[in-house]
């Protein structure tokens, strides 16, 4: 059965003239940049909780979609009929990757083995229409945060009982993700949190997440695993307070268990700007602690203060996403999974196809322009000229650590006050908007 009828074929690639809304003007698959294909620079993947199974609903009101492949009485069939439109839309879409949660492809039944045995079912399905289409799994992940169990957190919940369900469902996400062949793993600190410190032992809640984190580190090894783990930070919601507040902090959680060798970070454009922080900052700070592994592309709105998970339009967000990307050597694992969903209103599947096309021409064009700027090297070179000092004898005498206070001293009591510059802010955000 077809389950999205309004597309015909594949999307394909018409250039920036077409006026056809169901087709690429920007992401041209095949075309070479800086050596690779965009294909390859962007690595694309949908997301299947909101783009399958976001019907939505809100905290104010009811589900507004209705799926074409949401309809038969029974789950598993349910579960069935979403995996096949969900492999149409991929290659309908033309996009090489996909996530999923544990959850989003197996409804949850009444014990774990029972619901372990439908995920083994879902992924035998999942495997076949893999290699039917070509395509990949980016990341897995377990959903440790719908159900009532969590609603005191996963690793961090107050009860050890809640602490090896979440044990055990990762270790069954996990090795589906590598029976799928993923090439990654994602940690959201779903509750991993508080509401109220009046009733939380922070400390305590802190080591029993790295104790979570190592147990599932031991795990991959024992499976042989060889897909990356990623954190995935966000500041609030739905608790008050994500342990996982950004990528910093993150970092020194890592280092402080000693969990550093095994994590990258996966930076959310929506989560950075709740943390107030710009989606630029925590791939830039990601990018220069080497933590910097994959991308979950959307949005937010700035005047809204929750995850609105709207999809990535903002070519100014894009393409500075797309030049530290690129600066950092590209996606090794990682990709641009688009962790966003279509408006409350856009209840057409149609509406499915154009928010992906959009997003994907925003990123493509956000890689052209990076491209640019790196090719004609301007920011480069503005950044290089301000840290000029640095690169004379005196400056990297500081920097090799040859220098102590003593020594400084004497060098201003000699050279007196320093020459102050420009930061050209201005300038520079006229050359930039010259790229767009
Ligand atoms: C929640 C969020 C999640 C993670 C995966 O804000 O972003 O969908 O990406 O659990
Ligand atoms: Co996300």
């Amino acid at each position: 059965m077809e389950f999205f009828p309004e597309v015909k074929k594949t999307i394909e690639y018409e250039g920036p003239k077409s006026k056809n809304p169901l087709a690429f003007k920007h992401y041209n698959a095949k075309e070479k940049i800086l050596g690779k294909t965009m294909a390859e620079h962007l690595r694309f993947a949908v997301c299947y909780w909101h783009t399958l199974k976001g019907l939505g609903t809100d905290q104010f009101g009811a589900n507004t979609i209705v799926r074409r492949y949401n309809k038969a009485a029974d789950p598993m069939q349910r579960a069935e009929d979403t995996m096949h439109a969900a492999f149409e839309f991929f290659t309908k879409l033309g996009v090489q990757f996909w996530c999923f949660h544990d959850r989003d492809i197996a409804p949850e039944a009444k014990t774990l083995a029972e619901t372990n045995s439908r995920l083994d079912k879902m992924t035998k399905l999942a495997k076949k229409l893999q290699r039917n289409t070509g395509v990949k799994l980016l990341w897995g992940t377990t959903n440790a945060f719908s159900h009532p169990r969590f609603m005191a957190g996963a690793g961090t919940n107050p009860n050890p009982h809640v602490f090896a369900y979440a044990a055990s469902q990762i270790k069954k996400a996990m090795e589906i993700t590598k029976e799928l062949g993923g090439q990654g793993y994602v940690f959201w600190g779903g509750r991993e949190g508080y509401d109220t410190l009046l009733n939380t032992d922070m400390g305590r809640e802190l080591d029993h997440l790295a104790m979570l984190l190592h147990l599932a580190v031991d795990h991959k090894k024992k499976i042989g695993f060889k897909g990356q783990l990623y954190i995935e930070p966000k500041p609030k919601e739905p608790t008050k307070h994500q342990y996982d507040f950004d990528a910093g902090n993150c970092l020194a959680f890592l280092q402080k268990y000693n969990l550093l060798p095994y994590f990258k970070m996966n930076i959310e454009a929506n989560h950075a700007t709740l943390a107030a922080h710009t989606f630029h900052h925590e791939l830039e700070f990601s990018a220069a602690n080497g933590i910097l592994g994959s991308v979950d592309a959307n949005r937010g709105d700035l005047l809204l203060g929750w995850d609105t998970d709207q999809f990535p339009t903002d070519l100014y967000d894009t393409s500075l996403a797309m030049y530290t990307i690129l600066k950092a050597g590209g996606f090794k694992t990682g990709g641009l999974n688009f962790d966003a969903h279509v408006r409350r209103q856009s209840i057409d599947h149609i509406d499915l196809f154009y928010a992906h096309i959009g997003a994907m021409d925003a990123f493509a064009r956000g890689l052209k322009i990076a491209a640019k700027l790196i090719k004609d090297r301007v920011i480069e070179k503005a950044v290089a000229k301000r840290y000029a000092g640095w690169d004379t004898r005196f400056g990297r005498m500081i920097e090799s650590g040859k220098m102590n206070f003593k020594k400084l001293e004497t060098y201003i009591l000699e050279n007196g006050e320093p020459k102050l510059q420009s930061g050209r802010q201005e300038l520079l955000e006229n050359i930039l908007n010259e790229y767009l």
